[in-house]
Order: C-alpha cells, then sequence, then structure tokens
C-alpha cells in the first residue's frame, strides 16, 4: 500500500478542505503533514459549513482516523478552540477517538506569535503578509533546535524547558523592539490547552503511518498552503516557512518516497492569493474585484481579501513538475459561469524574452503575462450530477488545461458542497 498526497498547486485556498473530505471515505487514515493553524480548510455538507486550521479534514467520517503529523506546528489554544467548536456542533474528537498527534509535532507558543507580528512590523512595506500565526518562528526554532514538541508536554519539567524558550524569546523582543507586551493571559489558555491535548493518543507518527500500509490500509496526506509558498521553490521569501510540495508528505509523517502512490493535485479555476509577493496574473481592478465577490474570496483563517487573477499555466506546470501530480481537481469553476471571455497565461514576457517556466526571480523582476483568451460559459453549473450536463465551453477549457498540464483533470468541483463534485474519469 502506498500514501496518497492530495496538495494545492497555487498559492492555497484552491479547496484542499472539500476535496479532501469528499475523498475521506476512502481512505483509513488522513495525516496532515505541515504547516499549522495558518490554514483554513473549508468543509461544507448538509446546509453545515466548518474551517478546519490543525486538524485534518477525514473526521467527519465514522471509520477513518486522522493525525496531526510530526511536520505540522501546533498551537495548543487554538486546537482547543477547534477541538470546542467541533464539540458543540456534536463532533467530540476526544469522544470518538478519531485523532491521533505526532508527538514529535512543534509547539507553537504565544511569545512565536509576539515574535511574527513584532518581524512583520519591522519589515513595513516589504513584510510577507503572514497570518500572525506564529508559523515561521516556531519553524525557526525547529531548524535551530530550540524548539518544544508534543511529546514533551508530558515531560515532568516542561514547565522549566518552556520557560526557558520564553525567556530567549522575550530577550530578543526586548533587545529588537524594546518590549515585550502581557502576554500572561494567553499562557494560561496555552497551559489549559495543554491539559486537553494530552487527553488525546500521542503518538510516533512514522510507525502509525507505516504500520497502516503494512497492514494494507489506505493513507492520504493532507497538505496546507500550495506549491508556490514552498519555502524552497515558492516565491521566496514570500512564502511560508515549511515544505508545502510532496517531498515535506515523507518527512512530514516519516513515510519513504517509494511509499507515495497517488499525488492527487488542486487548483482552482482561476487564481489567488493572499498576502504580499508576486503574482504575476493578478487583476488589481474592478474584474479582480468581481471574481473576489463572486468567489468569496476571502481568507478562512484570517478574513483577509485575497488577490485574484486568471490562471498561471507556467506556475501550474512548475508545480505539477515538482509534486509529480499524477491526477489533477479544478474547483471553483462555477465562480467562472457568466464571463463572456476568460484568460489563461501561458508565456511570460521576462527580461524582453518569451518564456513558459517559472524563472528564479519572480520578486524583483516581475514576469508579465502573455494571455489566451477563452471563450467562457453562461450556464450555472453548481445543480450539474451528469457529465454530459458540463456545458461545451467549460469542458473544452479542460480539455485545453490538459493538453497544457500534461496531466488528466479527475474530478471537478461546481460549488463548496461535498455533493458539488464531479468525478470526470
Ligand atoms: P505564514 O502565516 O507565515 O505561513 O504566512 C506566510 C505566507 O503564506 C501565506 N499563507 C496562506 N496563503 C493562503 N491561505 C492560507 N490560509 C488561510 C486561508 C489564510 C488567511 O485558508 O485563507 O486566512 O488569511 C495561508 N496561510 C499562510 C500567507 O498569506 C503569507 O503570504
Ligand atoms: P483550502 O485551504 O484549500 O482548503 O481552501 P479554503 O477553504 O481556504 O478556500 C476555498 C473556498 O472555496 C472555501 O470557502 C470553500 O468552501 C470554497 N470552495 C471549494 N470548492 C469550491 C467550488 O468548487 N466552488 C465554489 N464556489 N466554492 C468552492
Ligand atoms: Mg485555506
Amino acid at each position: 500500500m502506498a500514501v496518497d498526497v492530495l496538495l494545492g498547486l497555487q498559492w492555497g485556498d484552491e479547496g484542499k478542505g472539500k476535496i479532501v473530505d469528499v475523498l475521506s471515505a476512502g481512505y483509513d487514515l488522513i495525516a496532515r503533514f505541515q504547516g499549522g493553524p495558518n490554514a483554513g480548510h473549508t468543509l461544507e455538507f448538509d446546509g453545515k459549513k466548518f474551517v478546519l486550521n490543525t486538524i485534518p479534514s477525514g473526521i467527519f467520517f465514522e471509520n477513518t482516523m486522522n493525525l496531526i503529523g510530526n511536520g505540522v506546528v501546533i498551537d495548543p489554544i487554538t486546537l482547543k478552540k477547534e477541538l470546542d467548536k467541533l464539540k458543540d456542533a456534536g463532533h467530540d474528537l476526544l469522544a470518538k477517538g478519531n485523532l491521533m498527534i505526532a508527538k514529535k509535532a512543534h509547539l507553537i507558543l504565544p511569545t512565536h506569535q509576539l515574535l511574527d507580528a513584532a518581524n512583520e512590523k519591522k519589515m513595513g512595506e516589504g513584510k510577507i503578509g503572514s497570518t500572525l500565526k506564529g508559523i515561521g518562528p516556531t519553524y525557526m526554532d525547529k531548524t535551530g533546535r530550540n524548539g518544544l514538541r508534543i511529546g514533551d508536554i508530558t515531560l515532568p519539567d516542561f514547565k522549566e524547558r518552556y520557560d526557558k524558550l520564553v525567556h530567549k524569546h522575550t530577550s530578543m523582543l526586548e533587545a529588537l523592539y524594546g518590549d515585550v507586551v502581557d502576554f500572561s493571559e494567553r499562557e494560561q489558555a496555552f497551559f489549559e490547552a495543554i491539559e486537553l491535548i494530552k487527553q488525546f493518543e500521542l503518538v510516533d507518527s512514522e510507525h502509525l503511518v507505516n504500520d497502516y500500509l503494512k497492514q494494507g490500509k489506505k493513507v492520504l496526506a493532507e497538505g496546507a498552503q500550495g506549491a508556490m509558498l514552498d519555502i524552497d521553490f515558492g516565491s521566496y521569501p514570500f512564502v511560508t516557512s515549511s515544505n508545502t510540495t510532496a517531498a515535506g508528505a515523507c518527512t512530514g509523517l516519516g513515510i519513504a518516497p517509494s511509499k507515495i502512490g497517488d499525488v492527487i493535485g488542486i487548483f482552482k479555476a482561476y487564481c489567488t492569493r493572499v498576502g504580499g509577493g508576486p503574482f504575476p496574473t493578478e487583476l488589481d481592478n474592478e474584474l479582480g474585484e468581481e471574481l473576489r465577490q463572486l468567489g468569496h474570496e476571502f481568507g478562512a483563517t484570517t478574513g483577509r481579501p485575497r488577490r485574484t487573477g486568471w490562471i498561471d499555466l507556467p506556475a501550474l506546470k512548475y508545480a505539477i513538475m515538482l509534486n509529480g501530480v499524477t491526477q489533477l481537481v479544478m474547483t471553483k469553476a462555477d465562480v467562472l459561469s457568466g464571463f463572456e471571455k476568460i484568460y489563461a497565461c501561458t508565456h511570460y514576457i521576462y527580461q524582453g524574452e518569451t518564456i513558459d517556466y517559472m524563472p528564479y526571480d519572480i520578486c524583483t523582476i516581475k514576469p508579465e503575462p502573455v494571455l489566451q483568451e477563452i471563450d467562457g460559459w453562461h450556464e450555472d453549473i453548481t445543480g450539474i450530477k451528469e457529465l454530459s450536463e458540463i456545458p461545451a465551453r467549460l469542458q473544452s477549457y479542460m480539455d485545453f488545461l490538459e493538453a497544457q498540464l500534461g496531466v488528466p483533470v479527475k474530478y471537478l468541483s461546481v460549488g463548496p458542497d461535498r455533493v458539488q463534485t464531479l468525478v470526470l474519469h
């Protein structure tokens, strides 16, 4: 058995949460492998809507286990809020026993968030546009070999270890920024949340996942953010601090590359980005605003307006290559219904040359998109159930994309609800 990986191919928010939920019934284990509560994965079914930040999107299926993997960074306060909210909605994960947490996952401390905010403030105009959830500083402590991990919470000297790291953070904040705001309330909430986390099964995720595979069980690794936000290959430095690409599933769960099966890449029929950084096909105009309103393009975690633009094929091809994508999922095609013409960026004009790949530096030298005009479709597709109902012009848009990208579009999503999904192949 192999681990299938599902991830975003753009700048995040492609609809990963929705699609993981759709696929979950066919898997025994759903495992988040990177990122943290910067993620907002939205699921809708039976008239209800849930936004998950740290918890995997497979929790609504009776026979599916869920794992927060070692590559994830966990803010106990946010995790407790997520768990409490789910419990209020009738989904008590502790009672159900369908969530496990990797001992090697790192902890986000209240002071990591203070550092995140202070760093962003210092950068001013050139800021990353972080979600301010403490992601960057936590991964810095992980790679700097200072971090605290979930497994540490059961150690008798956890409080001393915590105090030592907090002392380091407050000294940094004082030295760099002069003062440290009071975080005693958050600290109290942190330790309360730790008590709740202790009640969950804390596991060695590498053994757990490999044992699942040995037993012939099906595992789906759930990515967060998107390929263009990858720490190594994204639009650096406007990226997140983890490997959002398929390689991150290996390190973030403890599985060998030879154990990866299908790689399911998700993209929107257009493109969005939230936060700072380059966005070659951005529509910073009325049309972009129309797309934002029609697609409800606002951050699922922060509520920030997402920037919108046309689909970017050089960026998508790059993401498909990096991830070894074997199946594509196109979401939000319904949002484009009614546009007379839509556009796809097939090439960039970069330093006077026409190129069809992602160049090294798109931050200081902006690629100009070369756009191909495509006839739009007018039909409302949100209720379609049969392949025969797909409008001809939408079908030719998908045929065009498949030809350009060289990978089949296996699923088409035509609305936010679980049932608004068509299997194409
Ligand atoms: P961070 O917080 O340090 O990881 O931010 C670094 C960059 O990564 C971007 N980022 C995201 N982009 C899209 N969606 C994300 N999740 C939320 C959502 C975002 C929100 O689902 O809508 O609510 O604003 C996400 N998380 C991180 C971020 O914007 C920075 O550009
Ligand atoms: P994720 O981070 O990739 O899980 O995506 P988000 O949840 O941040 O953002 C995707 C948004 O689009 C959510 O509000 C989803 O409910 C919604 N969504 C997902 N698929 C579709 C679709 O096919 N059509 C429409 N209209 N909305 C969708
Ligand atoms: Mg999201």
